[in-house]
């Protein structure tokens, strides 16, 4: 099975960027790892014409809490879109399952709630290696990922709005 670069999409693909204001929430868990998203995400942003007034980042304590960091800005911000960035890794408890459980059920419910793209851009991988192959290493960022999601959802809302 060969495994997707995260980072490598059809350019022609993907729209234009500019204008488009945009959160992105980074999880401090796993910083080594959250952090290379998040720089993978704010440049892809900024590759496709987002200006870095319009990128705005804030930071929570872990994945668990990513949800709601999302919904401030859906609350408190003028945002196209929001963006979660976050590194769960397995280990010897059942810890994983409740936290991945947690995001990804919560990130589902915000896309629904406010009708707005609300992007998961979790890791959740066996080991640290897994994770450090995905965030800007030999398998691409998946905050890139993230952003990309992020430009071309938002192009979708603002195609039946027009
Ligand atoms: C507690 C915890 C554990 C064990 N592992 C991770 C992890 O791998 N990745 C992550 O983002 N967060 C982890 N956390 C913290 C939880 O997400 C959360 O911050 C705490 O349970 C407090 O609600």
């Amino acid at each position: 099975m060969t495994t997707k670069n995260l980072s490598q999409y059809d350019i022609s693909s993907v729209p234009a960027a500019t204008g488009m204001r945009v959160g992105i929430v980074v999880s401090e868990w796993n910083f080594e790892i959250t952090s290379r998203l998040a720089g993978g995400a704010v440049e892809t942003l900024k590759r496709h014409g987002a200006t870095s007034e319009n990128i705005i980042v804030k930071y929570v304590p872990g994945s668990f809490e990513l949800p709601l960091g999302a919904q401030y800005f859906a609350e408190f911000e003028n945002v196209d879109a929001v963006i979660l960035l976050g590194c769960v890794i397995k280990g010897e408890t059942p810890h994983f399952d409740y936290i991945c459980q947690g995001v990804s059920t919560g990130t589902t419910t915000l896309n629904l709630k406010y009708n707005k793209p609300f992007i998961f851009g979790v890791l959740t991988t066996n080991n640290l290696q897994q994770a450090k192959d995905r965030a800007g290493g030999k398998y691409g960022n998946k905050g890139d990922e993230a952003a990309i999601a992020a430009i071309k959802m938002t192009h979708l809302k603002h195609s039946f709005s027009k």
